[in-house]
């Protein structure tokens, strides 16, 4: 019975984001981020589907997190939607907006649940992309770091987990990125990759200044995180020369050399300065910002890729997923669990920082859910998904990695993107044209984790 077993100190939660829970578009002085705009531009969106109900959290936190309460859940990730804070981006704060996250916050509070905040998830001012692009032009890091001094001087007084930006490769590379048609995210299309690569600097900077303005605001200690859904090399197998070349492949693959390397080690990888390679406008000063002192990194994952040794120059090579290697719902998401143990692993052997403790921010799969006669969801899949990645965060856990806490994504069903509403990831079941509220099998075998503190 005690296989499995996490710490007694782990932190078992449930996370969502604004733009795609909350709904109330244009209530209590919101106003539109660049998320309303492309979700409500024709043939953006799957259906037509925009964020402007979702599932009317704004009107229903209560119900909400009770239900968080009654899963035994108690860590809760949210994150705030800037334009409802600062509705043009900048200057005036909105304060019935805020008062919306006092009240989320103070509710949580009652319910012995701690709340995690976000700061930025992908739903920038649309006021701010009119003004000067987003996240193209350098003034849009100055004004993060102002949206998030104005949020904690306001509420620092109850919240002391903070996290700065989600997924930066997300609304950079997938909304600004050349040649990608159709677009994902909000972003005007640029002419070159390294204009691309200046978007990414751009939020780095964001986030190393938002670092400091939270640390400059807060009334009390409190842990500053970033949230990174890195790219994960996975050893075909775990043999040394497989082991050696994920590990030789992990800094420059994907975007990690472009992220998560500033952000953790200081420095952007050496390829990005190669004759011809697509480096950004670097000033003077920038990476020390970028490469700001972290309580924690958050580490969102989904699935990784494998890798192998390889007789060439880099040493690995890429290994492409089988044609019927199992998926879950989404075109991107294998079932590849010793994608969350790498991850971590990667964080403190291959980049050297065993300093950085990690939480799994996000941590999930979308399934085709189905309502059986009973009225019950019992998504088996979705279970024995999540299973095998706890299973594999806690061999990390158990092998000495400083893993602390694991948030489930997600609680609700909720818009998924460019997806709408046709991708369910919650472990709650969401009817949106009636918005009731059904927890699914997967919801109760994680509330079974949870009581007994181990992957069940
Ligand atoms: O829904 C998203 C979330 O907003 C960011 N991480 C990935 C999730 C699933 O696609």
């Amino acid at each position: 019975m005690t296989s499995y077993r996490f710490p007694n100190n782990f932190l078992w939660g449930a996370a969502t984001s604004a733009y795609q829970i909350e709904g109330a578009a244009d209530v209590d002085g919101r106003k539109p981020s660049v998320w309303d705009t492309f979700s409500a531009t024709a043939g953006r969106t799957l259906n037509g589907d925009t964020g402007a109900i979702a599932c009317n959290h704004y009107h229903t936190y209560r119900e909400d997190i009770k239900l968080i309460a009654d899963l035994g859940i108690k860590n809760y990730r949210f994150s705030l939607a800037w334009s409802r804070i600062m509705p043009d981006g900048r200057g005036k704060v909105n304060e019935a907006g805020v008062d919306f996250y006092r009240r989320l916050v103070d509710c949580l509070l009652e319910y012995g649940i701690t709340p995690h905040a976000t700061l930025f998830h992908w739903d920038s001012p649309q006021a701010l992309e009119d003004l000067y692009g987003s996240w193209l032009s350098r003034e849009m890091a100055q004004d993060f770091a102002d949206y998030a001094t104005a949020v904690v001087t306001r509420l620092g007084d109850r919240v002391t987990s903070w996290m700065t930006l989600n997924e930066i490769t997300c609304f950079t590379h997938l909304g600004y990125g050349v040649d990608r048609v159709p677009q994902h995210a909000p972003g005007r299309q640029v002419g070159s990759d390294s204009e691309v690569w200046q978007t990414v600097h751009h939020a780095l900077l964001a986030h190393g200044l938002g670092c400091q303005a939270i640390r400059a605001a807060t009334p009390q200690p409190c842990s500053v995180a970033l949230v990174d859904n890195f790219a994960v090399t996975v050893p075909i197998a775990e043999s040394p020369q497989h082991i050696a070349a994920a590990q030789k492949a992990f800094g420059s693959f994907g975007y990690n050399g472009g992220i998560l390397l500033p952000a953790l080690t200081g420095a952007y990888h050496p390829d990005f300065f190669k004759p011809g390679a697509a480096a950004p406008k670097i000033q003077d000063g920038d990476l020390q910002i970028i490469h700001q002192p972290l309580d924690s990194l958050g580490f969102n994952i989904y699935c990784g890729t494998y890798v192998r040794a390889a007789d060439n120059e880099a040493g690995f090579e890429i290994v492409n997923f089988a044609k019927s290697y199992p998926q879950m719902h989404m075109p991107w998401l294998f079932l590849q669990p010793e994608s969350i143990y790498w991850g971590i692993r990667h964080i403190s052997e291959t980049l050297g920082r065993s300093d950085l403790p990690i939480f799994i921010s996000e941590n999930g799969c979308a399934t085709e859910d189905e309502v059986n006669w009973k009225g019950e969801v019992v998504d088996s899949d979705r279970i024995l998904y999540l299973r095998q990645y706890l299973k594999s965060a806690h061999r990390a856990v158990s092998e000495g990695y400083p893993l602390q806490g694991y948030f489930v994504w997600s609680l609700l069903d909720n818009f998924e993107w460019s997806w709408g509403y046709d991708r369910r990831f919650g472990i709650i079941r969401v009817d949106f044209p009636t918005q009731s509220r059904t927890p699914k099998s997967s919801a109760d075998w994680y509330a079974e984790c949870i009581r007994q503190n181990r992957a069940v």
